[in-house]
């Protein structure tokens, strides 16, 4: 399936401008420049099909990629960036949620977070919500090739037991998307949730 021909859908700012059709879809969550529209990228072997920049904050909307006949990419718009003024962020963050909780067609969160740092509490508040409203995620540790195998093995293991703690038991995969390291898992996991 993540051979099929791709093409940009649109870029939505709230639920009600995201597309009617029924695809299954998966979404891209995670703090600004963490990697999301890298990874988007990578795994539909494409250069620059979803925008990414080394300067935090670049993906500001909610944008749909359509792989084949079978399923929506989205990349969503990055938290935690300081320099959005306030207000929007809060603006942003509901609408988001709304999203997140009433996309009938969502199927999987990936949640990516980098693998040299512990999540942050932003990060972990997510989690904690995605948990309680029961919704289908999975962790994603991002930039594995700037790390040690043991460090990428002690960031899993760290996630591990801050899911432990608020009882939430989903998949943790670490992955580069410059060495294409773990990508083939990923992969399995979508396969898995939109199947
Ligand atoms: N070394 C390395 N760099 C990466 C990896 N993934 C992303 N990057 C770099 O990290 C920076 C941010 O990547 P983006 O994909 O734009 O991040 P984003 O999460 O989409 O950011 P926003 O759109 O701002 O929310 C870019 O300079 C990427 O080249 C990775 O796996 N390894
Ligand atoms: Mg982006």
């Amino acid at each position: 399936m993540f051979n099929a021909p791709t093409k940009f859908i649109t870029s939505a700012t709230k639920l009600e401008e995201c597309p009617g059709s029924s695809l299954p879809e998966v979404c891209f969550a995670g703090r600004s420049n963490v990697g999301k529209s890298s990874l988007i990228n990578r795994l539909l072997n494409k250069k620059k099909l979803a925008r990414t920049s080394n300067v935090p904050g670049k993906t500001q909307q909610m944008n749909y990629y359509q792989i084949g006949e079978e399923l929506y990419f989205v990349d969503l718009p990055g938290y935690g960036y300081a320099k959005v003024p306030k207000k929007e962020r809060e603006r942003w963050g509901r609408s988001i949620r709304k999203y997140l909780l009433e996309r009938a067609s969502l199927r999987l969160i990936l949640s990516v977070v980098d693998a040299r740092h512990k999540p942050t509490a932003l990060d972990q508040d997510f989690f904690y919500w995605m948990g309680s409203n029961r919704k289908p995620f999975a962790v994603l540790l991002s930039k594995s090739d700037k790390i040690s195998k043991n460090k990428v093995n002690q960031s899993k293991a760290e996630v591990k037991r801050i899911l432990d703690e608020m009882n939430i038991e989903v998949p943790i995969l670490a992955y580069s998307a410059d060495s294409r390291e773990g990508l083939d898992e990923i992969k399995q996991l979508i396969t898995e949730f939109t199947q």
